[in-house]
Formats: C-alpha cells, sequence, structure tokens
C-alpha cells in the first residue's frame, strides 16, 4: 500500500505475506514475515484465531460504513448541474455485465470509481496503482478487449486523461472493440487541484478547456455522445446499449473533488463548528454523522 505513512499509526506491527521472498521489506520493516500463499495464509491464520465478541467500536464501524453507503446512494438520481459523478456510476454499474471489466484512470476518476462501482467477484478493476500513470485506462481497455473478446469492457477516465491517449479511439474503431468509454469532464486535472488546496498552493496549471469528446469520437468512427444533464445520461446509455463498436460517453461532471474521507470536517464537538458548517456545505454532507456521535451512541 503506498500511503500507508497517511493510515497506519507508526507503531504498527507489518506482517507480510509473499509468495516471493525478494519483496520482502520493500515497502516498509517488516515484524513477521511469510513466504506462502496468501489466500491460503488468511485460511489459516482465519482458522487460528478464537471469535471475538462484537465490541461497541465493531458496531458503531458497520453503522458508520451504513451511513456512508447511505449518503453515497442518496445522490443517484441527483439532477444537479453540472452533474455529480453517482448518477454516472449508478448508469454504469446498472449496465454493467457480471464478469466486465473495468479499466479506470488515474486522478479523482480512481477515487470514484473505488468508490461507487459494485465490482463484485467475477467483474475486474484495474488502475495503474504503482506508476499512477494518467491515459491508462483507454489503453488498458484495448488490452482488455482484445484478451477478452467475449466480456464487457469499460475505460473510464478523466478528461486530462483521456485526452492524452483519446486518438487510440481509432485502434477501438479499427479492430471493432466494442468498448464503453466514459469521460468525466470536470475541466481539470481534478486529482492535482485538491492537491493544491491541501498544501495551500494558489490553484497552476490546472485548469483544462472543454471539448466535444463524443463529437470528436464519432469523427474517429465511434459512437459519441456529450451528455449535459441526467435525462441527457440515461438517453446516452441507453443507447449506448445498442451501439455496434466503441462508445464514448462524454458526461460534463462537476469540478468538486471527492469528499475527502480522511480529512473529514463533520464533529462540531471536536471542530471548529464555522468550519464544519462550510465543509458540510461545500460537500452535502448534511447526513453524515461524526463516527465519535456514532461510537457514543452505540456504547
Ligand atoms: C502521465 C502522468 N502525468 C501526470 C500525472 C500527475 N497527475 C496525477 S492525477 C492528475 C490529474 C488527472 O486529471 P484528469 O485526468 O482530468 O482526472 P481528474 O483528477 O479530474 O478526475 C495528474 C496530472 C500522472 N499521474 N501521470
Amino acid at each position: 500500500m503506498p500511503f500507508q505513512s497517511f493510515f497506519i499509526g507508526p507503531q504498527a506491527k507489518y506482517i507480510q505475506v509473499d509468495i516471493d521472498s525478494a519483496k520482502f521489506g520493500r515497502r516498509h520493516h517488516v515484524d513477521v514475515p511469510i513466504l506462502a500463499d496468501a489466500k491460503k495464509t488468511i485460511i489459516a491464520l482465519t482458522d487460528a484465531i478464537d471469535q471475538q465478541p462484537e465490541t461497541g467500536w465493531y458496531q458503531a464501524a458497520l453503522k458508520d460504513k451504513q451511513n456512508w453507503a447511505d449518503w453515497m446512494k442518496s445522490f443517484e438520481d441527483d439532477d444537479e448541474t453540472p452533474l455529480r459523478v453517482e448518477p454516472v456510476f449508478k448508469q454504469i454499474n446498472d449496465m454493467a455485465t457480471d464478469d466486465a471489466i473495468f479499466q479506470v484512470d488515474v486522478g479523482n476518476v480512481t477515487i470514484n470509481g473505488m468508490r461507487y462501482l459494485n465490482t463484485d467477484k467475477h467483474q475486474r478493476f484495474t488502475t495503474s496503482g504503482w506508476y499512477a500513470t494518467m491515459g491508462y485506462a483507454l489503453p488498458a481497455a484495448i488490452g482488455a478487449q482484445a484478451e477478452y473478446p467475449d466480456r464487457q469492457v469499460w475505460s473510464i477516465s478523466g478528461d486530462g486523461g483521456f485526452a492524452m491517449v483519446m486518438q487510440d479511439i481509432l485502434t477501438q474503431v479499427k479492430y471493432h472493440m466494442p468498448i464503453i468509454n466514459v469521460v468525466l469532464t470536470n475541466e481539470s486535472l481534478g486529482f492535482i487541484e485538491a492537491e493544491q488546496d491541501d498544501t495551500k498552493q494558489p490553484h497552476s496549471g490546472v485548469d483544462l478547456i472543454d471539448a466535444d469528446y463524443g463529437a470528436a469520437a464519432a469523427a474517429l468512427g465511434a459512437t459519441g455522445f456529450e451528455v449535459h444533464t441526467l435525462a441527457e445520461l440515461k438517453e446516452a446509455f441507453a443507447k449506448a446499449k445498442a451501439a455496434d463498436g466503441p462508445v464514448v460517453i462524454d458526461v460534463k461532471i462537476s469540478d468538486l473533488r471527492p469528499i475527502p474521507v480522511e480529512q473529514l470536517v463533520l464533529d462540531k464537538k471536536t471542530q471548529d463548528p464555522a468550519a464544519v458548517d462550510a465543509f458540510v456545505k461545500k460537500y452535502h454532507a448534511e447526513s453524515l454523522i461524526p463516527f465519535r456521535q456514532i461510537l457514543e451512541d452505540e456504547e
């Protein structure tokens, strides 16, 4: 896990399970290396431990997760424009086949893909996790479709990443690949814009000009859609189902960054009330409950 220093306490002990001993300690010092298959190890560890009683903390964590899921779901039919991402992912989830392959680009789009795609065990999700290579999704979708011609393949990109590689729609057309390419156009290198906010820098070099990527894709021989509203979104996905060959659905979305769950400002008991109000308003987080409160209610 590349960003573990943000999330895991410095005193934590590390157990690394790997079938390749050369990998031990590459990311972090290891307290217990286990040279074995990860799946078999987890099963063996699970067999060896005793069931613990369910604590208040555990129950609170379940409620917290449910609160989060309900909050995300509450935007699925939101018709605010520019569109939020939730309605887009609802359309994707509804149309995805049981063994669909999702190739997801790098940026805010990665966070949204992780949060909103309901991938189950027969579906596959990949992104450029190690190198974080923008422009990954579209060629990765070509690779997936070439390898699995009978499976449904998606590419999901931000406008920045898509614009870097969009000429390869030609390859999808040439080989008549029925890939569904979704572009989330927020006219920004959104992830970097958020990074500049977090590090208190002025925005610089992150604004992108808009283009009709649906029309551009049509000029390359694909079926293209430009989407601004919820009604257009639903119509485009309905038509995409019937399309022959590659499809590009360019959805104009708001530039609101994915709510930063690692720095929530929701709790008026422990945080500045004015900052809480501003955060809640910005992210429409009215129904998100601070974990402290869920925990107190539980204990
Ligand atoms: C090839 C490459 N260049 C630059 C970066 C740094 N980078 C990471 S995310 C990002 C912005 C992505 O913007 P966009 O594709 O529009 O997606 P969004 O974040 O808006 O969803 C950039 C520039 C990168 N990861 N890869």
